[in-house]
């Protein structure tokens, strides 16, 4: 059995009822094999990022306990992406619009650089949108290589994000 390892993931979405997707997501995400849910953020209403010729996006933050390792939690996050109706091809854009998109941002305290599995997530540090749902969940936590959530959102523009009702 593997040991018990502090994860952080990022929930996004702008296609749809977007705030009723990440919500079903965050029980789905509640709900994985060897692995539970400690804290969870609320749910934020945030300009799109990258691509911004797009709707607004819903995103929302989660800690979980896991004993699955960084890669077979990767496995099961993209297997809920498929249940909520993500598809992944090569017709989707980057930064594009999606139904639901959970990242990996956080795995222990550590870094892990393989293909297709980066962590803390590459953006993480410069993007608002996954930052402010982090920092309401756990402040303090550090970023590999970026110092704190907190010190990283202080950095960047958070302006136009909202929490939902
Ligand atoms: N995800 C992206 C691209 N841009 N912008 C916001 N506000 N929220 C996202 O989750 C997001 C984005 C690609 O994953
Ligand atoms: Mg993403
Ligand atoms: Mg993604």
């Amino acid at each position: 059995m593997n040991p018990a390892t502090i994860a952080f993931v990022g929930l996004g979405g702008n296609v749809g009822d977007a705030a009723a997707t990440l919500r079903e997501a965050l029980s789905a995400l509640d709900r994985l094999p060897d692995t539970r849910q400690l804290r969870a953020s609320r749910l934020y209403r945030t300009p799109a990022w990258g691509r911004v010729e797009q709707a607004d996006f819903v995103n929302a933050a989660v800690k979980l306990e896991t004993r699955l390792d960084a890669r077979g939690l990767l496995d099961a996050l993209l297997e809920v992406e498929r249940q909520f109706g993500r598809e992944r091809d090569d017709a989707q854009l980057r930064w594009g619009p999606r139904t639901l998109d959970l990242d990996l941002l956080l795995f222990g305290e550590g870094a892990i650089d393989e293909p297709g599995l980066r962590v803390p997530h590459p953006h993480l540090h410069e993007r608002a949108f996954a930052l402010v749902p982090l920092v309401e969940i756990e402040p303090e936590v550090v970023i590999p290589g970026h110092g704190t959530a907190r010190s990283a959102l202080a950095a960047v523009a958070a302006r136009g994000i909202e929490a939902l009702p």
